[in-house]
Formats: structure tokens, sequence, C-alpha cells
């Protein structure tokens, strides 16, 4: 494994030059890959494989899997995804195959979400918690908290636009209404997952999470929860901006395990702040492990094959913005590849307030675009906490 925090932190200005001197937040650090972490408290741990399917040339693809949660009377405390080729080989950007988005729930309460960067999740370094799918995984009171997140549409700030997981225009997925439909009669795990290829031909896939769990047997650990934050899915656009989410109110005290920012390409840190004091600022890192540069899936010139004079101005934009970028800083077109986390970083108290701003500045990180259109941004981070 080439990966390791260090090579991150020595490799990339980004963490010096975004935090003003002084500052020590959390967020400049990477989990490291769970491949490379041992199993914790003499957990299980399983990777499951969907699958396989076909990722048509050049298209965005969403497939939906309903299922049996990995294990009963568990606590989840360790989740990864990946897709592979058939040979088994991992699928990512530098062959112009995306998991552009995953999202994993159980009946309505979405429990964990990643974009192509990957992530691990862990939520046992330090205090003993995990995900119990048998309970209430959504911080803002499982289904009827998740069900006002469903029904309500925008009403946020400067983004215009928040609301819960799978609220249309506020969701990571911006599918709302035809995810409800599919999942309000389901009880079971459902995962959702935006397959993006930037492939000139189909490529078969297939989706590989991995989970670890210790038993509930084991009477110290207890179920965290999520809130999910975020700006929406904001147009993007050149030069250097911000996005705001709206606030939740902490309705108990609870420790803060974990939250890490999702963007996308072009953003250079999601900040989460507490009663307007910024305690974590998940700093995005491009191209800091195998997968993310390279010419394979970054050429683009099939993305102007049909397309009108728009977008094959755009393709030759982001072309030209890559090789800007890149002479810069690296060898070659690269992509958002590693968020920093902010692990056991404090805790919250019944009602103080937490909310996140998605920065993004288009001059260092250019942004991303497929079949010449520029993408949608996103910024949201999720925060998992442990209630005492
Ligand atoms: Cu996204």
């Amino acid at each position: 494994m080439k990966f390791f925090v260090g090579s991150v932190l020595a490799g990339c200005a980004l963490a010096q030059t975004v935090a003003p001197a002084g500052t020590e937040l959390p967020g400049t650090a990477v989990m490291p890959r769970l491949e490379t972490q041992d199993i914790i408290d003499g957990g299980t741990r399983k990777t499951i494989k969907h699958g396989p399917w076909v990722m048509p040339a050049n298209k965005m693809t969403t497939k939906t899997v309903r299922g049996e949660p990995p294990c009963t009377s568990c606590y989840i405390t360790a989740i990864q995804a990946k897709i592979s080729f058939l040979d088994g080989k991992e699928a990512n950007a530098d062959q112009g195959a995306w998991l552009h988005h995953i999202t994993l729930g159980k009946g309505l309460s979405m429990f964990w979400a990643a974009g192509n960067e990957r992530p691990t999740l862990r939520l046992n370094r330090k205090h003993k918690y995990g995900l119990d799918l048998e309970g209430s995984t959504s911080a803002g009171g499982g289904f009827a908290g998740l069900g006002a997140g469903l029904t309500s549409a925008g009403g946020s700030g400067a983004a215009g636009g928040s609301g819960g997981l799978l609220s249309g225009q506020g969701s990571l997925f911006g599918k709302g209404r035809a995810a409800k439909r599919q999942l309000g009669l389901s009880s079971g795990l459902f995962i959702m997952a935006d397959l993006m290829s930037m492939a000139a031909e189909d490529m078969q896939v297939t989706l590989d999470i991995t989970y670890e769990w210790v038993p509930k047997t084991n009477t110290e650990y207890k179920g965290a929860k999520m809130e999910w934050l975020t700006v929406g899915e904001p147009k993007a656009r050149e030069g250097t901006y911000k996005f705001d989410s709206q606030k939740w109110t902490a309705p108990w005290s609870a420790e803060l395990l974990y939250a890490i920012g999702h963007m996308h390409d072009g953003a250079t840190h999601s900040s989460l702040f507490l009663d307007n004091k910024e305690i974590c600022r998940s700093i995005m890192y491009y191209n800091a492990r195998d997968g993310y540069g390279g010419a394979a899936g970054e050429g683009h010139g099939h993305d102007m094959e049909g397309m009108d004079t728009g977008a094959a101005e755009h393709s030759h934009r982001r072309r030209d913005r890559i090789a800007r970028a890149d002479n810069a800083k690296r060898d070659g077109p690269s992509h958002l590849s590693d968020p920093g986390v902010c692990e056991n970083f404090g805790a919250v108290r019944t009602g103080q307030k937490l909310r996140m701003e998605g920065w993004y500045d288009t001059a260092k990180n250019p942004l991303m675009g497929h079949n010449g259109e520029l993408e949608d941004l996103m910024a949201n981070m999720r925060v998992y906490m442990g209630p005492t």
C-alpha cells in the first residue's frame, strides 16, 4: 500500500495553505485504508460484492440494491466501498470508472454515504460506538427525523437548497421522489450507487462494500447516530467561493466521533462549526493515492463527439485548466482522492448548533466535467455522534 497519512501531508501543499497559521483544526489527517487497519475488539470484517453491472461508455448509471444488512444484533464499526473490474482489480478514475456516489440506508434511515474519494468510516478507534441498524441511526430522530428531511424542499441559505438526505434539491443524489417511492415500504438494507463512466467502452464492475462489526453481546458498545449537513447541489462556476448549510440543533449531548466532507473536484475543504466556532476542517486532497491521476480516464476526446459547440468548448477549457493546474502541482491530471477526517474531536451539548461551509477554489483545483458539461457541485458533511 503506497498510501499513508504522512505521504499525503508531505506531498500536498493544501494543508499548509488552507489552514491559517496557528490553528490546529482536526481534518488534515486521512483515515488509513481499512485493509491496513487491525480489526478492533474481536469484530468480524466481511466484504460483500454486488453486481456485476455494466457501466455503459461515457454515461451515468444508478444502481439500487435491496437486501439484508451484513449482520444482525450487531454494531457496525467500520465501512469502506469500492468498485472493481471482474479480474478483481480496483476500478477508478484513472480508468474512467467513477463510484460517483454511494448511499447505504436501512428502511428510510441513511447511515453511510461516500463519493469517489471512497473514504473509510471507523467509529471505535477511541470510543466504543457502532451503527445499530435495528435502532435509529439518524441524529434527527430516526424515521420522523428523516421524514422531515424527505418532505422539506430547499429553504437553506446561500446555496439555495438543503434538507434531508433524500429530499430533492438537498439530497446527495437529487433523486428525492423516486427514491422515496422505491424505499418507502422497505425496512431492509438499501444501497444506491451512481456509477459514472468516462471511458470510451462499456465496462463491467462489481460494487464491493466492506463492513466490520461487533456483536451486541459486547455490552460496552452503544449505537452512534449520524447527522447530514449539506449545502445542496449548486451549479459549478469559476472562482473562490463557499456555500452554507442549514443549522442543526443537537437534541442531546454526544461525543463527536467522526466527521468528513464530500465535495467535488474544485473543492478545497468543508468546515464544521459548533455554535459558530470552527471545530473541524476536512481538507480535500487530490491524487494522493493510486487511481486518481493518469491519462486513461482523462483524455476526454470522446466527450466532444456529437456535442454542440458549447459542450466542446467546455471540454477544451477543462483540458486547459487541468494542464495549467497540474504543471504547477503534480505530474498528471488528478481528482479529489482523500478528504481529511475529524475523529474524536470533542463533544456537543443539548441545544448547541452545528452547521457547515463548503469551500471551492477553481484556480487551485479544476472543476469536473462529464459529457462536455460541468458537474454540479456538492458539499456535505456526515457527522457521526455517540450519544452518552
Ligand atoms: Cu457528490
